[in-house]
């Protein structure tokens, strides 16, 4: 089975149910029946086939959360195409990377960011453009592959007659590829993880299962489609299950408070960055509204956000952990226990806490339906139960290795005695031998998680000492109370540096998150014997 064979099983449910809702600034929001966006999906796939594209191809995305990028996925299902989709934080650096690497035929964007576009070497040539979006202009990927950029406000222009499309045959299958998702790299450039119809079905229904998805489940989800939580976790599972989803452009503590309070949600899914945004709202509007007398059923005062949250169900967190303070507050403020998981972008999701059953702050909760886990040592033996070690992963869930890049997909997997494969995640972790709960204990290589967004040293550290005068460069995360993380650099440099000007480099070539929040000079970094960077001495 495909992943359009999965959706529309949900889709037959109720097809003239609202599958997507999305909010627009200032205007009414635009409701998508299961039919409409199924139609919307089969003209632009039909579109697309009348172009040429062909099952394999790559089409990159860049673009926000809308309805426009939910048909075009739809669309490339469809036709067997791959979604490369990018984070629209990304600059200069990361996007002529990931177009140079997955070579995608179009890309599909917004008008904003047609300048930076160009910048790398991409021009708009339209639907009957054809050939040579490249211009190959400095900083860019010189030979780009990119034969259309299809803007998504003019993605009418896109849409045919249904009766065009071409459907391959046979049409996709459960292996072949869906997704490529860049993920940052120890290496310092990013490796595109490829994700096959398989590996996103077996999230997906081990989702359903766990966490007790309906049809008539609504979920607000305002994270970002262009990574595995919002595109999979959240839209995937909604469109397999036939419930909607109110899909925002971006998350807003007071706008996600007051579509809460109003009813109707009964799923919220976020990093914890989103859940200590809303706590502090909350306790804001708490704080303006004491006293509310109202009781439950045993007797026990209810805040103003237990009497307005009353359809919600479940409230999941991942992508970083959440730390027990916001769990906490959550509970006191919400009444309820966030449900925390654990999932990487190669694997999909794999460890759950309990949808019935105790949700304990701190533990990522056991492995879900279809995934197995071990722990093991540095030799790769398993640990005696209830030990620490690297925590490896096996199942349908798992991708099948980065592209283009077989050294990269060799080091991610270890084999046991049985010649059977186990992604390695990186996370160090100890399993409880009663419940089978996980608890992380750190990472096996440095890695900052910033607002549920992976920021990996080495590339920072590159992109730093690429500037004039910078010698040398250390990057370690600070904890930040909102962030999780942020980067700080430390830096050895010869002659003057200008500060201001090396952040504005920075700015230019990475995500902005990326960037250092404090540069610090030093003489020399700290070093071993081997010459290795002693990070911890510099945290
Ligand atoms: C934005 N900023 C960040 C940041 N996001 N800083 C640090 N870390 C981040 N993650 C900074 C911007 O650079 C900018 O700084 C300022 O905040 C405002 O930018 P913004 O774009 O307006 O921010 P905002 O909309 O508030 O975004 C914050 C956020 C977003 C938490 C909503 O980061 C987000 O959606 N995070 C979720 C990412 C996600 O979906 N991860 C899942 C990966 S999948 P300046 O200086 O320019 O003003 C995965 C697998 C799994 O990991 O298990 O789920």
């Amino acid at each position: 089975m495909n992943l359009e064979e999965l959706f529309a099983i949900g889709a037959a449910r109720a097809p003239a149910k609202p599958a997507l809702v999305v909010g627009r600034d200032g205007q009414a929001p635009r409701t998508l029946s299961f039919a409409e966006l199924a139609a919307d999906a089969g003209r632009l796939a039909a579109g697309f086939s009348r172009w040429g594209l062909r099952k394999g191809d790559r089409v990159a995305f860049w673009l926000g959360n809308g309805p426009e990028l939910v048909a075009a996925h739809l669309a490339l299902l469809r036709i067997g195409a791959v979604m490369v989709p990018m984070n629209l934080a990304y600059r200069r650096r990361e996007i002529a990377h990931i177009l140079g690497d997955a070579r995608p035929r179009l890309l599909l964007t917004e008008r904003d960011q047609l300048p930076l576009l160009a910048e790398v070497g991409v021009r708009d040539a339209g639907p009957s453009g054809g050939q040579g979006g490249a211009t190959g202009e400095q900083g860019g990927a010189a030979q780009s592959s990119v034969e259309a950029v299809l803007v998504a406000e003019e993605l009418d222009r896109w849409r045919a007659d249904p009766g065009l499309l071409r459907v391959p045959s046979p049409p996709p299958g459960g292996d072949d590829l869906a997704l490529i998702l860049y993920t940052s790299g120890t290496t310092g450039r990013s490796k595109g993880a490829m994700i096959s119809h398989n590996n996103l079905l077996a999230t997906i229904t081990a989702l359903l299962a766990a966490w007790a998805w309906r049809s008539d489940d609504v979920l607000l989800l305002t994270l970002p489609l262009f990574h595995v939580h919002g595109l999979v976790v959240g839209l995937g599972c909604a469109l397999a299950a036939g419930a909607t989803v109110r899909l925002g452009r971006r998350f807003d503590a007071a706008a996600v408070a007051d579509e809460l309070a109003a009813g109707g949600t009964t799923l919220f899914f976020g990093v914890p960055t989103l859940y200590v945004r809303l706590v502090e709202e909350l306790r804001r509007r708490a704080a303006a509204a004491p006293g509310s007398s109202a009781r439950g059923i045993a007797g026990e005062a209810l805040s103003a956000a237990d009497l307005c949250f009353g359809a919600l169900r479940l409230c999941c967190s991942g992508s970083a952990p959440l730390a027990p303070e916001t769990f906490a507050a959550f509970r006191e403020l919400t009444g309820h226990a966030i449900l925390e998981r654990y999932g990487m972008t190669e694997a999909g999701m794999i460890l759950s806490n309990p949808y019935a059953g105790p949700r304990l702050p701190g533990q990522v909760g056991t492995p879900l339906p279809g995934v197995s886990v071990r722990i093991t040592d540095e030799t790769g033996q398993d640990v005696p139960p209830g030990g620490e070690g690297e925590l490896l992963v096996r199942g349908a869930n798992v991708f099948s290795g980065y592209w283009q890049a077989p050294a990269a997909t060799a080091a991610a997997f270890t084999h046991d005695k049985l010649g059977r494969r186990w992604f390695q995640s990186g996370d160090l972790a100890r399993q409880d031998p009663a419940t089978g709960s996980v608890t992380l204990l750190g990472r096996r290589q440095e890695l900052i998680l910033s607002g549920g967004l992976n920021v990996y040293p080495r590339e920072i550290e590159e992109t730093l000492t690429s500037f004039p005068g910078v010698r040398e460069a250390a990057v370690v995360g600070l904890p930040h109370p909102e962030w999780g993380e942020v980067p700080i650099a430390y830096l050895v440099t010869e002659g003057s540096v200008d500060e201001a000007e090396l952040i504005a480099f920075c700015r230019r070539q990475m995500a902005a998150f990326k960037v250092p929040r404090e540069l610090h000079r030093l003489d020399a970094l700290p070093r071993n014997a081997l010459g290795k960077v002693l990070k911890h001495l510099l945290r």
